[in-house]
């Protein structure tokens, strides 16, 4: 049952020294020494390789290397193969100091400081409390819900957006599109943690924008597609948005020139804010060939009606 990984190769080589610590007895190759392709039962890929099927004829799963799966094209998954996605505590993790650290920035202006420092201007700004600043979460799967946890510690009102209900303590959870009108008037800090799907793509655009309290903040996690640049721009000119802070863009990543590098109220970030981390992401997946070894449920399983 061996395993091939085709995906970041400095970090591959680090699932490599895990995988002989903690199954030696599976083999574990590194794309693209592939060996005897036909020995191939598992892929780790964060794009899969091109005439999958008929190159890997033994395949039996395949993984995302990471937790969003649009960058795959799961046409070039056979349908009877399960697709999983990576459910691993480090990518929750990293998620869950990066949106924290972006919050706490929006919340205490360090846009604002970090432009006022390079002017060589000491102005202070006014301090609003934690609890008069709203931060809604839009996609409350794994990583809204761990991010919502961690901001419950700093005293924000939280409130959360999603596809089906969730009851999550503390938190003022909205269901579906209808509700996304009374969400958004709520929210003074919106992290968008979606997946991109056909359903999500542009959400984060001028209807939307104009819903939010004026001078509201936006953190941007899920995929640079969801946010519609133009109307983005035209928001932070007119006051609708104070300040953003992005780790996605459309491409990934800018070209030289985009205004996005040296806009004065936007914090980029290189697509760096959480990372699947190979220590814990072998033990997800050597739990999940196991289940599937034993014919059971499967955690990570992608929906691929639904797109992830
Ligand atoms: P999950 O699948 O666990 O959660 C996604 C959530 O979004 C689900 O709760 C789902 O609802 C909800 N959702 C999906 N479609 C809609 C919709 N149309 N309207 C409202 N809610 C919707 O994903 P994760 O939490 O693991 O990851 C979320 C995304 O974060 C990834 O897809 C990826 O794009 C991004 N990501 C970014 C990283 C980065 O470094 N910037 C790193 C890792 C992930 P339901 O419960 O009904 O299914
Ligand atoms: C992911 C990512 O989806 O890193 O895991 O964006």
């Amino acid at each position: 049952m061996t395993v091939l990984y085709k995906a970041n190769m400095v970090r591959g080589a680090q699932w490599a020294r895990f995988f002989a610590e903690r199954a030696p007895d599976v083999p574990f190759r590194l794309w693209p020494d592939i060996g005897n392709a036909a020995e191939i039962r598992y892929l780790v890929a964060w794009v899969p390789p091109d005439e999958i099927a008929t190159t890997f004829p033994n395949l039996e799963l395949v993984f995302s290397v990471g937790a969003g799966v649009d960058q795959f094209d799961a046409t070039k998954v056979p349908p009877h193969i399960p697709l999983v996605r990576m459910m691993e505590p480090g990518i929750a993790e990293t998620m869950v100091e990066y949106v924290t650290m972006a919050v706490l920035g929006l919340h205490r202006d360090l846009l604002h400081f970090i432009n006022q420092q390079k002017q060589q201007v000491w102005r202070e700004i006014r301090i609003k409390p934690a609890r008069r600043r709203r931060v809604g979460v839009m996609g409350l799967g794994q990583l809204g819900q761990a991010v919502l946890e961690r901001l419950k510690l700093l005293g924000f009102p939280l409130l959360g957006w999603n596809r089906s209900p969730r009851m999550i303590e503390g938190v003022s959870c909205y269901t579906g599109v209808e509700t996304l009108p009374e969400f958004l008037a709520q929210t003074d800090i919106l992290v968008c943690l979606l997946p991109l799907t056909e359903e999500t793509r542009g959400i984060l655009n001028a209807d939307l924008f104009a819903r939010l309290p004026r001078g509201a903040g936006l953190v941007n996690v899920g995929r640079g597609p969801h946010l519609i640049e133009a109307d983005f721009l035209a928001a932070l000119d007119s006051g609708a948005l104070s300040g953003a802070v992005l780790d996605v863009t459309d491409p990934e990543p800018l070209p030289a020139g985009h205004p996005f590098w040296t806009h004065p109220r936007i914090l980029l970030t290189p697509h760096n804010a959480s990372m699947t981390t190979p220590d814990t992401a072998v033990d997800f997946v050597l739990d999940v060939i196991a289940r599937h070894r034993r014919g059971e449920e499967l955690p990570g399983l992608v929906d691929r009606s639904r797109g992830y």
